[in-house]
């Protein structure tokens, strides 16, 4: 795959570099991501309309072998091009970002420590980073479904480990363990908190890995980042347009996803909660989500996979928590932050949704059951 190489250009020279339609109009911030840098570029096509684009620098401190995240990218874009909605309603809209090339043909502008790419914007859409309503869960996990059909004949082999690591939950736990001990003097309470939460967690950091190991669970093409705000609306008929950040699709467990999406959308706090009160996995929020899910991924999931749902939700929630906090530990170098608590803040979040999901591991498994018939 080409890249294009990329001096230190400003904003307006960095996209004007791709093969945009016409002059550009405007350039602005886009989306909450954590870890890349997004903008819309706006421009005035020939024939009087604008268009809208999105051009993101790809954080390469976190995505150290940016090729194998394009080329993942460039693999989906082809596998799923022209295909419809995976269910009886095949003229739904739905649509999943393409790469747009440079002027000189090349699929990304590189320099030594810069990649930035432009996608084709899906139009007329909006997203939410909570949950809005039982029918928002449904969409969100219909979504989901989808995009685990339309991507489950792609071969693993054909996918390249972009992000070696990700999701890989014991992995998290060492590189915790590799952080400095706790400093000397009166604990700060949160953070004896968060340990404290951790050390009576490590035996569920191996369920998945070990359920892979043993062959319980394959490895399958998935988005690896499927939070709520993350699912694209169609801003009239209120349903999922699309799925968009697709830096993290590459070989993985459908559980990561499944985890993921749940974690995210079942605590109407949000991620960014300040207030911990409010924070909890809502029961009837899953309900419809996991529905959704079902409805269009039931056929590719075994007995298997169904039943290590409600772990994954557990495990996802806690993994994340331990990422903010390992993160917070070692200084903000993973997860962009507002202030130098936020990463602090975020663990607390995960961790008080991981017990309430705890407390209703059975209410949980027993949803599952129902849902999956
Ligand atoms: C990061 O960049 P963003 O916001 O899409 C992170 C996810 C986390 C998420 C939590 C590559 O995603 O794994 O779940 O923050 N992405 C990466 O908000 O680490
Ligand atoms: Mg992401």
């Amino acid at each position: 795959m080409q890249s294009q190489p990329v001096g230190d250009a400003p904003l307006l020279a960095i996209a004007g570099a791709f093969a945009l339609p016409g002059a550009i109009t405007a350039i602005e911030p886009l989306g909450q991501g954590n870890v890349n840098d997004t903008y819309r570029v706006s421009c005035a096509c020939p024939d009087g309309t604008a268009s809208h684009f999105v051009l993101q620098r790809l954080n390469t401190h976190v995505f150290k072998q940016p090729e194998r995240v394009m080329a993942n990218i460039a693999l989906l874009s082809h596998h799923t091009a022209g295909r419809p909605w995976p269910q009886a309603d095949r003229s739904r809209r739905w649509e999943l970002p393409l790469l747009v090339p440079t002027r000189a043909g090349a699929a990304w502008l590189s320099s030594a420590e810069e990649c930035w790419r432009l996608l084709t914007y899906v139009a007329d859409s909006t997203s939410h980073d909570t949950v809005q309503s039982a029918d928002h869960a449904a969409e969100v996990g219909r979504a989901l479904g989808a995009f685990h059909r339309l991507v489950h004949d792609l071969p693993c082999s054909q996918l390249q480990d972009s992000l070696e690591g990700f999701h890989i939950t014991p992995g998290y736990l060492e590189a915790y363990d590799q952080l400095s001990a706790p400093t000397p003097g009166p604990p700060c309470e949160p953070t004896a908190w968060c340990r404290q939460f951790i050390e009576e967690r490590r035996g569920l950091a191996p369920v998945l890995e070990e359920a892979k190991a043993c062959g319980r669970l394959q490895l399958r093409p998935i988005h690896g980042d499927p939070k709520v705000n993350n699912v694209l609306f169609d801003r009239d008929s209120g349903r999922a347009v699309a799925m968009v950040d697709l830096d993290t699709v590459k070989p993985g467990l459908l559980h990561y996803d499944i985890g993921d999406a749940l974690r995210s959308g079942c605590n109407p706090a949000g991620e960014e909660a300040t207030d911990l009160a409010g924070v909890q996995l809502d029961l009837d929020l899953c309900r419809s989500m996991l529905a959704g899910y079902l409805e269009l991924a039931r056929p590719i999931l075994t007995a298997a996979d169904l039943e290590l749902i409600p772990t994954a939700v557990r495990l996802l929630s806690f993994e994340l928590g331990l990422r903010f906090f390992s993160d917070y530990l070692a200084g903000n170098r993973y997860f962009k932050c507002r202030h130098p608590r936020h990463n602090l803040d975020r663990a607390l979040v995960q961790f008080t949704l991981t017990e309430s999901i705890e407390a209703q591991q059975q209410q949980l498994d027993q949803l599952v059951q129902q849902l999956a018939g």
